[in-house]
């Protein structure tokens, strides 16, 4: 790379201002990105079948305006994510093609299965939680479009967390039934939520690099802690118990101890053997393809439309 190119790319870092997409910058960095913020997009799109399945099932008119709404936020979510990674370079078709080949990661936690309405709350608490102690940082990501994005989608995941926990405070006002039912959708993602933040840091690849970067400014284990923190008044305040024999309050620190995550079911799950990696990826590809028509009427509408500009 040309030095003069590097340092200014150097200086612009360390001097904390945003790189935009037509500054040089090193290939590593680039391809870094895409990366981050092509498996950040398929997350929101894969994100919205787990409780997507549960609008024609909502409890009351209400409920399914409400869950409506959050899953419509996260396929938005998903587009500014892709326009981000496309001021990068990389094709939006293409990255759709690679979630649906399985060549491109997309997170763990939405390849578990959901299965009754307390699990739409539990994610609202607990996924948008982790999502927003992930994000809340990405608002100074040292690339400016990714950055940017981040601030819209932080307070929309606001919103959706909200709302989650609402829901699970009306359900435990209800019945000892309902009681148990948010009970045990606690139990069950507790840990997977806990596994979003990735590996422990001494298992994290990419980490060192991101930090430098400043795309990443917290590592894995700085921002599972964090949430851990966050989330042990909120189970106390809705009267729920979070799933961990070895969670306590440690004076010293200021902070809670914790038990370790199974981190070989997270490398299950990455690696594609999670309970339901495959249908996920399947209803995915499925409405890729009865989509079709739609994108080549669009091309075709868009085609007419040049034409008739020419004459
Ligand atoms: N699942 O070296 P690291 C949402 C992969 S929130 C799957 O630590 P890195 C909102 C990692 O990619 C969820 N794969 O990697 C919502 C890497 O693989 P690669 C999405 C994981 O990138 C709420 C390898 O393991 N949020 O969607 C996971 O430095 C409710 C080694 O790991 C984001 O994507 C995992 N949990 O740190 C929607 C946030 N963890 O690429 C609907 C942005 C790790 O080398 C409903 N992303 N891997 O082959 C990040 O902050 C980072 O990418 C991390 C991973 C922290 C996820």
């Amino acid at each position: 790379a040309d030095p003069q190119l590097q340092q200014r790319f150097d200086t612009t870092i360390a001097g904390n201002q945003r790189i935009e997409p037509r500054d040089w910058m090193p290939d590593g960095y680039r391809r870094t990105l895409i990366r981050q913020i092509a498996q950040h997009a398929h997350s929101e799109i894969i994100g919205m079948q787990p409780e997507g399945e549960w609008i024609s099932r909502a409890p009351s008119l209400r409920r399914k305006a409400i869950l409506f709404a959050k899953v419509q936020d996260e396929a938005g979510h998903g587009l500014y994510l892709y326009s981000a990674a496309e001021t990068l370079g990389a094709d939006r078709a293409d990255l759709t093609e690679r979630l649906i080949e399985g060549r491109q990661k997309y997170s763990s936690i939405f390849n578990y299965p959901t299965a009754n309405y307390a699990d739409v709350g539990v994610i609202g608490w607990f996924v948008d939680g982790a999502a927003i102690c992930n994000q809340v940082p990405l608002c100074r990501s040292s690339y400016g479009p990714y950055a940017r994005a981040m601030v819209r989608v932080c307070k929309e995941e606001s919103f959706h967390q909200r709302q989650g926990y609402e829901l699970l405070m009306t359900m435990m006002r209800g019945t000892d039934a309902q009681r148990a039912m948010v009970q045990d959708a606690v139990d069950r993602w507790w840990w997977p939520s806990l596994m979003m933040f990735g590996p422990p840091d001494g298992d994290s690849p990419n980490s060192a690099r991101s930090m430098a970067w400043k795309i990443k400014r917290h590592s894995n284990d700085e921002l599972r802690q964090r949430f851990v923190d966050m989330t042990v008044p909120q189970a106390e305040r809705l009267g729920v118990t979070l799933p961990d024999p070895e969670l306590c309050w440690n004076e010293q620190r200021g902070r809670h101890d914790f038990g370790t995550p199974d981190w070989s079911e997270l490398q299950r799950v990455i690696s594609g053997d999670g309970p339901l990696n495959t249908e996920r990826v399947a209803r995915r590809r499925a409405a890729h393809e009865d989509g079709a028509w739609v994108r080549e009427a669009a091309t075709a509408h868009a085609a007419k439309q040049a034409a008739r500009a020419r004459q």
